[in-house]
């Protein structure tokens, strides 16, 4: 059938598998993804840059509101940003965890995890990737573009980032310091970006831990 287009369209053939090789490559992905954890403890061991930048690589094949791509991947890897966004942190959380900012709801929502005001990992990792969400664009001549459905767009690019990541065998952890506007201006971003999620990024710590965490079961989380 030959469509009339108004704008550029090309064709597309993504690969066919067979039905049992679909099932094959289904469980093995998704096997390969259960066994993604969100770890908290890490080892100061280098990563090459050429690593976070295939995991930016692949965030940005994420699909997007009118194709407005609306994220900025900040990628950090000089220690003297690092303790200032450690620092910077720190002080947000000694408000949250030990000045009574936290909800008791909250607190108790979060004890399995034993998380407190301690960020060391924010200096132990080689790399720290701040992920701003374009709130607005802005044309040349300073004129807003209004963005769709930001807040979808960069939870799945941010999502393929960290499948990305664990592809290459490297962990992180999807850490929201809470505020977090101080990212803003650690990151000199302009008035239209605002932090997202920031990741540390490196190796698991040889003796890491984690939560003995359960995941829902399928009849749960699928209706
Ligand atoms: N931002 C705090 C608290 C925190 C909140 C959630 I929701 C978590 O899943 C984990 C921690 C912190 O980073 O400690």
């Amino acid at each position: 059938m030959a469509r009339e287009h108004s704008h550029p369209f090309i064709p597309y053939r993504p690969v066919r598998y067979p039905e049992a090789e679909m099932v094959t490559r289904g469980r093995e992905f998704y096997e390969h993804m259960d066994r993604r954890r969100s770890v908290r403890f890490f080892s100061d061991e280098p990563v090459p840059r050429e690593c976070v930048e295939l995991a930016v690589r692949t965030a940005n094949t994420a699909p997007s509101g009118a194709h407005q791509q609306p994220w900025k991947f900040v990628v950090i890897g000089d220690p003297e940003t690092r303790r200032r966004i450690r620092e910077a942190a720190e002080i947000e959380e000694r408000q949250n965890y030990e000045g009574g900012r936290l909800t008791p709801e909250w607190r108790s929502a979060l004890a399995h995890l034993e998380t407190g005001s301690d960020k060391g990992y924010l200096e132990t990792v080689p790399w720290l990737v701040v992920c701003f969400a374009e709130k607005y664009g802005v044309r040349p001549d300073g004129t807003r573009v209004k963005h769709y459905y930001v807040n979808e767009s960069v939870g799945i690019a941010c999502g393929f980032f960290i499948a990305a990541l664990h592809a290459m065998g490297l962990s992180t952890l999807t850490h929201t310091p809470n505020p977090m506007a101080f990212l803003t201006g650690i990151c000199g971003r302009p008035a239209n970006e605002r932090p997202y999620i920031l990741f540390p990024i490196g190796y698991a710590a040889a003796d890491a831990e984690v939560p003995d965490l359960v995941r829902k079961p399928l009849s749960e989380a699928m209706a």
